[in-house]
């Protein structure tokens, strides 16, 4: 019965493909070239290309053999170097793009002599929370598309890159968890898509999300806890009811990816901040580019806010292409009480 009636349901309801969606939002921009429309689908294509991969994770040794080639007699990679590979190639080629960055690459990517220049830059993650795949831990691709600085039909330059994320023209995400889901924004909400896999369509599956207004879960490395300032720390007695604090629940995958998606879903606030004892990594560990400001950007356009404990994360200036910053990211009122205790206790 309960069968019959989701399928009629499913039947009535208007379904909508990512590129049906993208196409909509394009028509209410008569001056669009189209090209932002074609970027997007073409890593919603790297994105069905990469869940691909990743749902086969855990058989590359069964269909591999001893030394690194798989049944098909090519060589097995690692996931994330053919995520970053499949990114690349369908981009470099398209006339769309000027210059890329990946996590992978120290430097910047530059489209191939043989190709076109276009007007954007695309920064991404190809596999962010990689070392969780040998747990079948969700793991996601982030991305951030620029407009170029420099000129049209030169190369892209480093300074293309180098852009704050209050510049960023469209953002998103697509994790790899119990299903595919694509979830992105161009600056006008945010939408998320579920890939159907017997179709191998990405369907609207999370119109216009909002943050819900009662925060559920804080999520940070609480075995960190110990080596984060005295304002950190006080913060994080807070947010576990000390001092009027709301007492809310626990929840850290370790995964930024999959960690945002619920903190965005549930409402609570995800933080990376620095470990005082890691002198290594003096400004925390994730990276401004291609992991904190597009999912700062679809906090932002979703009613919620990024801080570096002490300003917005978007209105940073990078300064080189791997910079890091320390990360509160959620409802506004939990992240502005991150930046009180901090200045409070941190000076
Ligand atoms: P990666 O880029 O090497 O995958 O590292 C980034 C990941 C994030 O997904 C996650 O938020 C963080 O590292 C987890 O770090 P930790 O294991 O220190 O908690
Ligand atoms: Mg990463």
């Amino acid at each position: 019965m309960m069968t019959t009636r989701n399928s009629q349901k499913k039947l009535t309801g208007q379904i909508t493909t990512i590129e049906r969606h993208i196409l909509e939002k394009q028509s209410q921009h008569p001056d669009a070239t189209g090209a932002l429309t074609a970027l997007m689908y073409d890593i919603a294509l790297a994105g069905k290309l990469i869940a691909g991969h990743t749902t086969q994770a855990g058989l590359a040794e069964v269909i591999g053999t001893t030394s690194q080639t798989n049944i098909h007699g090519e060589e097995v990679q690692k996931l994330d170097e053919a995520a970053d590979k499949i990114l690349f190639r369908l981009n470099d080629h398209t006339g769309r793009v000027a210059v890329m960055v990946s996590e992978e690459a120290d430097d910047i990517l530059a489209i191939p002599e043989k190709y076109p220049t276009g007007k954007y830059v695309l920064s991404y993650d190809p596999l962010d929370g990689s070392s969780n795949i040998d747990y079948n831990v969700s793991v996601g691709t982030i991305f951030a598309i620029h407009q170029r600085l420099s000129a049209d039909g030169e190369r892209g330059t480093r300074e293309d890159a180098l852009q704050p994320g209050n510049k960023i023209v469209a953002a998103g995400y697509i994790l790899y968890g119990s299903s595919t889901m694509l979830v992105y924004s161009v600056g006008n909400g945010v939408y998320g898509f579920t890939l159907d896999p017997q179709i191998g369509e990405f369907l609207l599956s999370h119109p216009d999300i909002k943050l819900p207004a009662k925060p559920k879960y804080f999520s940070a490395n609480l075995g960190y806890q110990r080596k984060w300032s005295a304002g950190v720390r006080k913060y994080t007695d807070w947010l576990q009811g000390e001092d009027g604090g709301p007492t809310l629940g626990l929840r850290y995958i370790g995964s930024m990816v999959a960690d945002f998606h619920r903190t965005l879903l549930s409402g609570g606030v995800f933080y990376y901040p620095v470990n005082t004892r890691d002198a290594k990594r003096p400004h925390g560990k994730l990276r401004l580019l291609y992991e904190v400001n597009p999912l700062a950007f679809l906090m932002k356009q979703a009613g919620g806010y990024t801080s570096n404990g002490h300003r917005d994360v978007l209105d940073i200036q990078p300064t080189n292409l791997h910079h890091r910053t320390p990360v509160f990211m959620g409802n506004k009122d939990l992240v502005l009480q991150a930046e009180k205790f901090i200045k409070e206790y941190d000076g």
